[in-house]
């Protein structure tokens, strides 16, 4: 190791020093310091490099180093008596690229998080089917199997804000929201092991799914989108689910509010109507501007936030090059194009998006500016594939009112400061 940087050290240093020069002319204060002074960082030997490091097996299952200790779910204490019944959110203002870690995965519950082993695991089949059926977790691994990306995103996201700037931080905002990729038996599957004979014409049933807590979060779903695109899933990326997300086995309903994503399922019943459940009438409905009440608002509607910079991450590096990062979705296909305004709305640039669009998966956005250190509203506006754009709070109020909760996909507004810190802020 020391050969080979005695050996590098001089003609690195000259890249360095070019890297530096060329950086200073574009970014200013810190790389312009770099360049002055010798950096103890790099002309003194180190503690890490003077020791040695742990070695394998130390951890054997890995966790983030304690430096990024802060990029965890946070709940707001507020929102609801107590943690059984409620809701935390992903650190969306920390992350990058569209995998969303487990770990940090946002966790909504209605009567807590429950411990199931694989061992107790029982999924049934009845109803309107040929042979009603019960499967054990091994069972489930022996039928053929996918993987699929797909974002779930709790209908209650941004739900706070309907009346004006509430929650100061993307992560608040817009965390309702995690992006795994499933591994799991498709539902139409297990549906054809029962047999839908029995059901008649498919055109007018619908399942009944249920979790095995005590909330059992029963939704009733047409059975279109059953045989459609619906999973049985029990990985989440590559590795088992984690206890709050339905371990061992959850439903994934790819574009639909989260709500119908049940966990720790237990039961699909078929059936020759819809149930009307709690979870799908006194709540995840919408109430408009006179009073009454939409249901079966199960797709959540294309949306975006730019994640960085925002209240939780700020500009710390001044005027100069920035990276304007952020999300965007829909729940009816890929997104297609991401706009970001930095005038709140007046004037839009397309950003770039990292990858191309994957049918209700979360996408990477960055726009590149070169920062006159001026205040800016930052905004971003996102566009599907079936030719919708997301609307601003004015048009979304228009058609909603204000007692609305769930399904709010407005456009967002930082307002960034001259010294690099944001605020939620409403420009309607
Ligand atoms: N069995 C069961 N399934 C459930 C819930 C629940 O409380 N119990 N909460 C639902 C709600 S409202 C949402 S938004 C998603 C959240 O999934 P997550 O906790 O994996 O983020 O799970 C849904 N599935
Ligand atoms: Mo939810």
């Amino acid at each position: 190791m020391s050969s080979e940087t005695n050996g590098k050290g001089a003609s690195r240093r000259a890249f360095l020093k070019g890297a530096v020069a060329a950086g200073t002319a574009a970014a200013g204060a810190t790389m312009a310091r770099a360049a002055g002074e010798p950096d103890p960082l790099i002309t003194e030997v180190q503690d890490w490099a003077s020791g040695l490091g742990d070695g394998v097996d130390a951890t054997p299952y890995g966790l983030p180093i304690r430096f990024e200790d802060d990029v965890v779910r946070r709940n707001v204490e507020w929102l609801t008596a107590d943690t059984i019944s409620s809701i935390n959110f992903t650190p969306i203002h920390a992350l990058d690229g569209t995998i969303t870690p487990q770990g940090c995965a946002f966790e909504r519950h209605h009567s807590g998080a429950i411990e199931l082993k694989k061992e107790d695991y029982r999924l049934m089949i009845n109803g309107l089917v040929d042979t009603p059926l019960i499967f054990t977790y091994a069972d489930l691994e022996r039928f053929p199997r996918e993987n699929h990306v797909y974002f779930c995103e709790c209908a209650a996201n941004t739900g706070m804000e309907w009346a004006g700037a509430q929650l100061n931080g993307a992560q608040f905002t817009h965390g309702m929201i995690h992006n795994m990729e499933y591994s799991g038996v498709t539902l139409r599957t297990l549906l054809e092991e029962a047999g839908l004979t029995a059901a008649g014409d498919l055109s007018d049933k619908w399942v009944y799914v249920e979790g095995a807590d005590a909330s059992s979060n029963g939704r009733s779903i047409p059975m279109e989108k059953a045989l459609d695109d619906v999973l049985v899933a029990f990985k989440a990326n590559g590795e088992a689910l984690r206890k709050e997300h339905g371990y061992p086995v959850r439903l994934v309903v790819p574009g639909w509010e989260g709500n119908m994503w049940v966990k720790w399922l237990r039961r699909i019943e078929v059936m020759d109507g819809p149930v009307e459940s709690r979870e799908e009438t006194s709540k995840y409905t919408d109430t408009l501007e006179d009073g009454t009440s939409r249901k079966w608002t199960w797709v959540m509607d294309a949306k975006s936030v730019v994640t960085s910079p925002s209240p939780q991450s700020p500009i710390t590096h001044g005027a100069g090059p920035l990276v304007i990062t952020g999300l965007a979705w829909s729940g009816r296909g890929a997104i297609t194009r991401v706009d970001v305004s930095t005038d709140g709305g007046m004037n839009w640039t397309q950003a770039r998006l990292a990858k191309e669009g994957e049918t209700k998966a979360l996408s990477r956005f960055y726009l590149e500016i070169d920062w006159d250190g001026s205040e800016m509203f930052l905004q971003s506006r996102a566009h599907d594939e079936t030719g919708y754009v997301q609307p601003t709070k004015t048009e979304l109020r228009e058609v909603r009112g204000l007692n609305s909760i769930y399904h709010n996909n407005c456009i967002q507004t930082w307002w960034v400061k001259a010294n690099g810190e944001a605020e939620n802020v409403e420009v309607s």
